[in-house]
């Protein structure tokens, strides 16, 4: 199995971000603590040196598997569902410029809250419909570099667009694009899944990237989602990615992604 756990490279508010702050001695800290790997919340690429990133990345043995690009829509309101047409565009230029990063990396890039949430006096129907359309023209863009998209199917209580897996599929067929898959987050998943290790399995080969959290959104270990058989599931679809640590700093940071780790190490055959 291989671990990563989202760290942000700029400040932002999300909460379930375990690490944030100095960015060099939190990749040293989660290289010491035993992770493959480092998920990178990066909200405008502009604002972060390519090579400078890259270096202290590697120098510390670590990889990039995915880049989450929601503060773009948590401290800048962009949008694909957007109502209005410049934020759309705004939002599609903004996940296109983090296509070159994610091919120098050969990282997943990952699409939570850029898909918005439908604007009062705009029907649902209308909101899936410019999804679909950024969607296939982000898709687009991306294969040309060999770079995935991983939407992230959310809560209910997040967005009321794409909650479940199966929400998630119909979408995939909508768009039709090969780099587009999903990214599955177990805190989501205990939410609004009939059952985790079905909508798994289902999922298959479709599982871009994966989210761990326990069912209190705390690291893994610390509620009651059984990580045993959601990790042999996960692993009996053939997935070769990373599973990654998004949970909140509870008791505090550094604790809470060492019993990450370790927990996760127990759990997994
Ligand atoms: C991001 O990966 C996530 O899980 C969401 O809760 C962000 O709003
Ligand atoms: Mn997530």
């Amino acid at each position: 199995m291989k671990l990563s756990i989202v760290l942000s490279t700029h400040a932002a508010q999300f909460q379930a971000v375990a690490l944030k702050g100095d960015f060099d001695a939190n990749v040293a800290k989660i290289a010491g603590w035993g992770y493959d790997g480092v998920e990178l919340a990066i909200r405008d690429p502009q604002l972060v040196d390519n090579d400078e990133l890259g270096h202290i990345v590697s120098s510390h043995g670590l990889i990039v598997p995915a880049i989450g690009t929601g503060q773009a829509w948590g401290e800048e309101g962009l949008s694909f569902t957007s109502d209005d047409p410049e934020v759309r565009t705004k939002a599609m230029e903004r996940i296109k410029s983090h296509v070159p990063l994610a091919a120098h990396f050969d990282a997943v890039i990952i699409l939570g809250l850029i898909r918005g949430i439908t604007p009062k006096g705009q029907t649902h129907e209308q909101s899936m419909d410019y999804l679909v359309e950024a969607l296939q023209e982000c898709s687009a863009v991306a294969a040309k570099e060999g770079v995935r998209f991983a939407l992230e199917p959310l809560n209910r209580y997040e967005t009321d667009l794409i909650h479940t897996v199966f929400d998630g599929l119909d979408l995939i067929e909508r768009v039709g694009a090969e780099n587009f898959g999903l990214l599955l987050d177990t805190f989501h998943m205990n939410i609004e899944e009939s059952s985790i290790e079905e909508s798994i399995r289902v999922c298959g080969d479709r599982i871009f990237h994966f989210h761990v959290a326990d069912s209190n959104r705390w690291y893994p270990g610390a509620g009651h989602l059984d990580f045993s058989s959601i990790l042999d599931t996960l692993f009996s679809t053939g997935y070769q990615g990373f599973v990654s640590g998004e949970f909140m700093p509870m008791p505090d940071a550094d604790t809470s992604a060492r019993e990450a780790i370790a927990f996760l190490e127990r759990s997994s055959n």
